[in-house]
């Protein structure tokens, strides 16, 4: 099941029982944000969030927590709710064998139906803006799909961009951008600023519940998140020409923002509550100038709540990390068997691998580091063999106790990139990165006096289904 739009996904949602309608009336702050931090709460099948009655609005509509549990990740896949999330991975893993699939161009989007321009641009006009924590600078907008093109190779489609980046609001037709240096549209920035250009780019909200998954998907730098959709989806991404700046943007948005990045200049944006579970300071970032605004009557704004983890952007950037890392990996190391960059935006991943030689592990280790997703996070990378479960933390705490001196098996490399958004690091964008080779040495790698291993007698799995019978019974 393909949704071409976020209302055909919220009704959706809505028929699963996945969608809770917030019809009493509600404050904008802190009403939308507190409710969607408290979303996740209920457990792995909580609900999406839709509010249509906010003290000061009229006619005004947001969603949350739309990506926010399995059960709703599942449904954006178009997977039974009660798929698990191993088996979500997995069903993400062999639909990326599709990638990549063309996206399908069409008329007429539903965006077009109303639009300002130039001097009547009025943000305020067309988005219920709200706070999301209470220490943030601003009103923001972060579940919005960026869309722009390399300035130097604008019509090579693998080069162009679409990308989820924080998005703050400035002004009526002003926004401020935060582009991580690490991700595809801080490099499409570089070249227009070297070229003495603006970028231009279109910001657009409220998508199709895919758009959202690739747009946050660590993809190399020449790969088309469209085409990753039309995978995912099984059926090809519907796109439209955006009317002002001719960028490929999806064709069932709600809101289309068109501007450009307005190159060599820098306003403080922030602080804002961030994934880290942490705010970051003020910084200076790039600034948009809004030329033209495009939308569905009475549009559904897309909001997403971040803060102390678990919140939807967990289960939101879980299996589109896991699943390009495994993938990158296992170009160069087909022995490496599955990975879990779920934590905290992946800045902890752990990689089960076979070997194939003592030392093996660290090289797959140090890999990690080097592929997209590692340069700007995975600061400790815990690899373990393949007989531990890297989704199983019981198991993974079992290599670490057992399979791990610390004596050899932490290699730390100094000063190596991450995102500026991490506490932890000394200088902002610099951090000593940390492998854990928490497999069992082999030859010539001999070290440990590791006798035969414990396993599950072969009894047991008889014994599982007669004790769950007696059980079942008592
Ligand atoms: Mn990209």
């Amino acid at each position: 099941m393909a949704y071409d739009d976020l209302r055909s996904f919220l009704d959706a949602l809505d028929k699963e029982g996945q969608l809770l309608r917030i019809t009493e009336q509600v404050m904008p702050e802190p009403d939308i944000a507190a409710a969607a931090n408290a979303a996740p709460r209920l457990g792995e099948a909580a609900p999406a969030l839709l509010f249509d009655n906010i003290t000061g609005f009229t006619d005004a509509k947001i969603a949350m927590n739309v990506h926010g549990s399995w059960a709703n990740h599942a449904l954006a896949l178009g997977l039974p709710k009660e798929t698990g999330t191993r088996e979500q991975i997995e069903e993400f893993t062999r639909r990326w064998a599709d990638f990549p699939v063309e996206p399908e161009w069409r008329e007429n989007p539903p965006w077009a139906e109303n639009t300002m321009e130039g001097d009547d641009v009025d943000i305020f006009a067309v988005l219920p803006l709200v706070r999301l924590n209470d220490g943030d600078g601003g009103f923001y907008i972060d579940k919005a799909a960026i869309v722009s093109k390399d300035p130097d190779d604008p019509d090579d489609s693998a080069r162009q961009n679409v990308g989820i980046y924080r998005v703050q609001v400035m002004g009526k037709a002003r926004l401020s951008l935060q582009p991580v240096p690490m991700h595809d549209i801080a490099q499409h920035l570089r070249k227009a600023e070297e070229r003495g250009e603006d970028l231009p780019v279109a910001i657009t909200i409220g998508n199709d519940p895919v758009i959202s998954i690739v747009a946050s998907t660590p993809l190399r730098y020449d790969e088309n998140e469209y085409g990753l959709a039309g995978a995912l989806r099984g059926a090809p991404a519907p796109v439209t020409a955006a009317p002002l700046t001719g960028l490929p943007v999806p064709w069932g948005s709600e809101v289309v923002i068109e501007g450009v990045i307005e190159g060599r200049k820098r306003e403080i944006e922030g602080p804002f509550g961030e994934f880290t579970g942490h705010y970051s300071g003020g910084r200076r970032m790039p600034v948009i100038r809004i030329d033209k605004i495009s939308y569905r009557t009475h549009p559904v704004f897309e909001h997403l709540y971040l803060g102390m983890p678990w919140t939807e952007i967990d289960y939101l950037m879980a299996a589109n990390t896991c699943v390009p890392l495994y993938e990158q990996l296992k170009a160069d190391f087909p022995e490496v068997q599955a990975v879990n960059a779920m934590y905290t935006h992946g800045l902890v991943v752990i990689v089960s691998t076979k070997k194939r030689y003592g030392g093996f592990a660290k090289a797959v280790g140090m890999r990690v580091l080097t592929t997209p997703h590692g340069l700007g996070y995975a600061a400790t990378v815990i690899v373990v063999d393949e007989d531990v479960n890297p989704f199983d933390l019981p198991q993974v705490m079992w290599a670490l106790s057992v399979r791990m001196n610390p004596a050899d098996d932490l290699i730390r490399i100094p000063n190596l990139s991450v995102v500026a958004l991490d506490p932890a690091a000394r200088t902002p964008g610099v951090i000593d990165k940390l492998i854990i080779d928490a497999t069992a040495p082999i030859a010539p790698d001999v070290r440990g006096h590791y006798s035969a291993q414990v396993s599950d007698l072969p009894e047991m799995g008889t014994w599982v289904t007669k004790l769950q019978q007696l059980a079942a019974r008592h």
